[in-house]
């Protein structure tokens, strides 16, 4: 029998072992930044100097040398080279790069990239400098403030949504992990493959939508993935 389709999806929570904070845990990124002032489109034409500064914060963090891919990222890394072409697909909610670092290659960052900016006048994807400031020039087409991170914020459409929703209509196995299942669409595709394919939550906590899982085992999930993978 040909082995399943695999597609994994992950949330902050697999990255909170390697040293980032989760979003709405207690000591999460939320109990310290509003949303509404950080995370919207709208925040980012009040005040785009206030946006960008949490942005370069969180991507100065991402190149501390003592933020490193953990072993759940380098379980799935080695899941991805092992399995059948066409058949794994790993959808990251994050936008750190934990999971390129560890080598996954059949990756997809559906909330952006941390390490990327976007221009708004010619939608280049560009390496993001440094600090991203509203004065920062597009290395494509030479536009000055013209820049934004290359994140998704409420309200936007996630990136890859036809890739994914492909991935998912055809999956036999989907695994969801360290994700609260609060925000949406991903929150949702649990319920778009329960009905034909195992679902399994792996996750230190019950997630919102734990109860819509074949299995869920919780746990941190540097023991529970590679446990999972092996
Ligand atoms: C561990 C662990 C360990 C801890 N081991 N586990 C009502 C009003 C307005 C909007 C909406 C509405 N209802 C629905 C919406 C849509 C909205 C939404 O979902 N809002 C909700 C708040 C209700 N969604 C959107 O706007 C999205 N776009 C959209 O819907 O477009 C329309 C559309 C799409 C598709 C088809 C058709 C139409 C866009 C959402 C963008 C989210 N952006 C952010 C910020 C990204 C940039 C940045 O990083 O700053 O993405 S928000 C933030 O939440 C980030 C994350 O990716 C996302 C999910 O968070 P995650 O990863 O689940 O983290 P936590 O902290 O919530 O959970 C961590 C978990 O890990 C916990 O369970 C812990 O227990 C666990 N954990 N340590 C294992 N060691």
């Amino acid at each position: 029998m040909a082995p399943p389709k695999i597609v994994i999806l992950t949330g902050a929570g697999i990255s909170r072992e390697s040293g980032l904070h989760t979003f709405r845990d207690p000591d999460g990124i939320w109990a310290r930044h509003r949303i509404e002032e950080v995370a919207t489109p709208e925040a980012f034409a009040r005040n785009p100097a206030l946006v960008q500064g949490f942005y370069n914060a969180r991507r100065a963090q991402l190149r501390d040398p003592a933020i490193r891919p953990n072993a759940a990222h380098d379980a799935l890394a080695e899941l991805d080279a092992s399995w059948p072409e066409g058949r794994f697909l790993l959808v990251t909610q994050n936008v750190d790069d934990l999971h390129d670092r560890a080598g996954s290659r059949r990756l997809l960052h559906m909330h952006g990239e941390l390490a990327k900016a976007r221009c708004l006048r010619c939608a280049a994807i560009s390496p993001a400098p440094g600090d991203l400031t509203p004065e920062s020039a597009c290395p494509e087409c030479g536009g000055t403030g013209t820049l934004r991170p290359h994140v998704v914020w409420f309200g936007e459409m996630p990136i890859g949504m036809e890739r994914i929703e492909a991935a998912l209509a055809e999956c036999d196995l989907f695994v969801s992990i360290g994700t609260s299942g609060a925000v949406y669409p991903a929150a949702g595709f649990v319920r778009e493959v329960r009905h034909r394919a195992d679902t399994l939550e792996l996750n230190l906590e019950p997630s919102e939508g734990s109860h819509l899982f074949d299995e869920a085992r919780h746990g941190p999930a540097t023991q529970l993935v590679p446990a999972f993978v092996r």
